[in-house]
């Protein structure tokens, strides 16, 4: 089915300038770069983003990492985007992601951030209601459902 997905290089991809190099991996599972820009995740964007992780341990950690510098928001578009893209990234956790996936191939040494939060490159939405969730909050003035 041809869906689109929420896509995000987070601040350590970017500070790593993996940008390239992630991307020509998207382009390669044909996936298509609908919108693509750099920003700076507001606490508030942030905080809608990560709305489904509120309450857990790693909460503010994760809001204080995530806004610690650009990100690199985009809008892709394929067949079984939702779906390609997570195998594109590989595990949550770098330390388990397989090779030939994104966090495997690129992960970094020390994969901690000082706030404990896990250095993991990249995020894709982890299903249709959150792919249409993370666009609206991102893209709400390029984007509509249908
Ligand atoms: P994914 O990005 O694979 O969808 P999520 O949405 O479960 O993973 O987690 C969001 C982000 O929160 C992760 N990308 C990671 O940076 C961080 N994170 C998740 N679980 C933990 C944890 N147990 N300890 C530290 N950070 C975590």
């Amino acid at each position: 089915m041809l869906e689109k997905t929420f896509f995000m290089i987070k601040p350590d991809g970017v500070a790593r300038g993996l940008e390239n190099e992630v991307f020509s991996r998207v382009e390669k599972a044909e996936l298509k770069i609908l919108l693509k820009r750099l920003i700076f995740l507001t606490e508030e964007l942030a905080k809608a983003l990560y709305l489904p992780h509120f309450g857990k341990p790693f909460y503010a950690g994760l809001i204080k990492f995530i806004t610690s510098g650009p990100v690199i928001v985009s809008l892709l578009e394929g067949e079984d985007a939702i779906n390609k893209v997570r195998l594109l990234m590989g595990a949550t956790d770098p330390r388990s992601a397989g090779k030939g996936t994104i966090r495997g191939d690129l992960k970094e040494e020390n994969i901690l951030s000082p706030e404990g939060i896990m250095k993991n490159i990249v995020h894709g939405s982890d299903g249709a209601e959150s792919a249409r969730r993370e666009l609206a909050i991102f893209f709400k003035e390029k984007w509509n459902e249908n």
